[in-house]
């Protein structure tokens, strides 16, 4: 077999052992790589019910086909497990050296389990694997541990490391890597956490098994400069991702005191411009010609990664518009490793929930320097505010009481991704459906939809681009594993991937074939819901009720007066199960599983409901 290792590293932590497992090329086709290999793993291997913060849950990297290898953009993993804030499949997506090291040492996947009895991290070298103390580093923030990984093993290898959020289990946790980069924010790490698990540090000097190495060096190095001067050309680097945030502004879809208004006259002060301006540094991920990380001065004078989605939830939607303030905020979040989307919108549910007089609190709308006291004590669980913080908003809302869980902008448990979608039908349809939780990774619908079609429409055409493009985003990057940036930012032709997916091993795929891989894997996704909520039902795949909430409308400005409409929303919602082989209540059916394959899965999945 070509393109990948063949083998799985499986570490034990409560035992101190591991071993290298072997897989089939039949396996590795039907679940390519990334988000493929480890829902079927975790689908295989968890049983259901468990507690995700338990030793029973697995901590799993995964990496695909391309990962690694010397072509655009492709220095990016996965990271998964069961999630501790929604319950279901969690993963997120993290730019890593470790992507190219793991593969070097000889794995396409690592899968952690048990539970240390003392905080430790992971050291990996080819086939060795080295379970060491933690407690230098067990207490501090992801800036020291990178720095005292950094000054132990030079900056060549690969780091995934956890701050006091992931030790302390607050459910919205991330891991961080070295290159100032976050992922996971489904809670991956408050897994870690719960393992005590601190870090895994990877060095691997194997090749990649490519079919077609020659080829593949040749083309990589070819279009990392096409990649390169389109972006030249382009100049999406200047703003990078914050480029969106005037123009969510003026189409009344930015995300303002708790989702509450769509824009602020105060916004323009932390646009992509301003953004530009303020630049002190640029980050990105390995094997990237278009770094999109854009570093600034933050309030104290630390460098601060600023990305749109951090400036959205920490800055406009906490009614924060000063860059240097929201940037201490980012700075905190990355040092603590907390998720800066769940922690944006988690501190705006509090200061909601108090405007209403439903809590007792300090906590204002604007008042970074609150923001940054209360990110302190989320991190570390303290008090019962603490607690409540870092449970994220629905668990907070539960026990707020009263009609706060209607305010609560979260979707399965996760936070909402920075795009108010007051009334945007398929933008909203998209964080429904998306499997993990409110994330716009799956489809980020929202620039088709207000720049191509009519933004009142419910039409099948909405339906039909959210699963075109989760089939893209959701299926063919996260099995490849590969940054999309190149594809939707610059216009980077999707055939590239078959191509460097092909060099690599030797298949003739065709991007049809990925779109059936990426229908599987999220079927299983959908099987996990099931397994674990045996009573699941459409209104899980709701977005916030606050959308269809007439009396929260904007009262001025393009939507003035105007909501979400609940019967064309589940209108919308057919479709969409139609288009995907899905039941009424958005369960795969079995005619629709045993097409992709999923014959043993069925049996399982029958175990809990019955397949339409
Ligand atoms: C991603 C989510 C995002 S998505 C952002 S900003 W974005 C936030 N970044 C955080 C951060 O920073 N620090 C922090 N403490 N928490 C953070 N939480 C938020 O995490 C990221 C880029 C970006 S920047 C995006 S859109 C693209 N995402 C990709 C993806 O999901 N898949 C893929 N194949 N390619 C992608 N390319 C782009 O990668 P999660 P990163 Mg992230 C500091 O993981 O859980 O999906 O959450 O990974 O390496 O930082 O790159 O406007
Ligand atoms: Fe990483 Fe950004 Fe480059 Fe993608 S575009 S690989 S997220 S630096």
């Amino acid at each position: 077999m070509f393109g990948w290792k063949g083998s799985i590293l499986r570490v034990n932590l409560t035992t101190k052992t591991f071993q290298k497992e072997s897989f089939s090329e039949a396996f590795a086709q039907k679940w390519v790589g990334g988000r493929g290999f480890a829902v079927k793993t975790l689908w295989d291997e968890l049983k259901p019910n468990i507690d995700p913060l338990g030793p029973e849950n697995k901590f799993i990297v995964a990496l695909g086909p391309i990962s690694g290898i010397p072509a655009p953009n492709t220095g990016k993993a996965v990271v998964a497990a069961k999630s501790p804030i929604t319950g279901g499949y969690g993963d997120g997506n993290i730019g890593t050296k470790v992507a190219e090291h793991l593969r070097r040492a000889g794995y396409d996947a690592m899968i952690v389990e048990g539970k240390a009895s003392s905080p430790l991290y992971l050291y990996i070298k080819d086939d060795t694997v080295e379970f060491l103390p933690a407690d230098a580093m067990w207490g501090k923030g992801t800036y020291f541990a990178n720095d005292w990984i950094y000054a132990k093993y030079g900056k060549k290898v690969g780091v995934l490391n956890i701050g006091q959020a992931g030790e302390n289990m607050a459910l919205y946790a991330v891991v961080r890597s070295l290159e100032g980069r976050a992922g996971g924010r489904t809670g991956m790490g408050a897994v870690m956490g719960s393992k005590l698990l601190k870090a895994i540090v990877v060095e691997g000097t194997g090749d990649l098994a490519a079919a077609n190495p020659d080829d593949m060096q040749q083309t990589g190095r070819e279009d990392l400069k096409v990649v390169r001067e389109m972006d030249k050309e382009q100049g999406w680097t200047i703003q990078s991702t914050n480029a969106v945030l005037g123009w969510l502004n003026e189409v009344a879809a930015l995300p303002v005191h708790n989702f509450r208004k769509t824009s602020h006259p105060d916004a323009w002060k932390i646009d992509g411009e301003r953004l530009n301006e303020a630049r002190i540094a640029t980050y990105g991920c390995p094997n990237c010609t278009m770094h999109c990380g854009i570093a600034i001065r933050d309030h104290e004078g630390r460098e601060a990664e600023m990305d749109y989605e951090n400036i959205g939830l920490l800055g406009s939607n906490l009614g924060i518009f000063e860059l240097d303030q929201i940037g201490s905020l980012n700075y905190l979040c990355d040092d603590y490793g907390l998720d800066t989307m769940s922690a944006g919108g988690t501190l705006a549910f509090y200061a909601d929930a108090i405007e209403h007089g439903l809590v007792a609190g300090d906590f204002r709308f604007g008042d970074a320097e609150e923001a940054k006291r209360l990110l302190d004590v989320a991190a570390r669980r303290e008090g019962e505010i603490g607690n409540m913080l870092a449970d994220g908003s629905l668990r907070m809302a539960r026990k707020l009481g009263g009609n706060s869980e209607e305010y609560a902008m979260q979707v399965k448990g996760l936070e909402v991704a920075a795009y108010n979608c007051k009334f945007i039908p398929g933008m909203a349809l998209a964080f429904g459906t998306s499997p993990i939780g409110a994330h716009h990774k799956e489809a980020w619908v929202i620039s088709y939809e207000l720049k191509q079609t009519v933004r009142e429409s419910y039409g099948r055409e909405k339906a039909e681009k959210v699963v075109e493009l989760q089939r893209i985003r959701g299926g063919l990057f996260e099995m490849l594993v590969s940054c999309r940036f190149p594809w939707i930012e610059l216009g980077w032709e999707l055939e590239n991937y078959p191509k460097y997916f092909n060099l690599a091993t030797g298949l003739t795929w065709t991007l049809d074939d990925f779109w059936k891989a990426s229908d599987r894997i999220y079927a299983l996704m959908k099987f996990f819901w099931v397994r674990e909520i045996p009573s699941w039902d459409r209104t899980r795949d709701y977005p916030p009720l606050a959308w269809f909430d007439k009396t929260n409308a904007d009262t001025e400005g393009p939507i003035a007066g105007l909501a979400l409409d609940m019967d064309k929303y589940n209108q919308l919602l057919d479709h969409y199960y139609d288009i995907r082989g899905w039941d009424k209540r958005g369960i795969p059916t079995r005619k629709t599983a045993e097409s992709l394959g999923l014959d043993d899965e069925i049996k399982e999945v029958e175990k809990f409901t019955v397949l339409a």
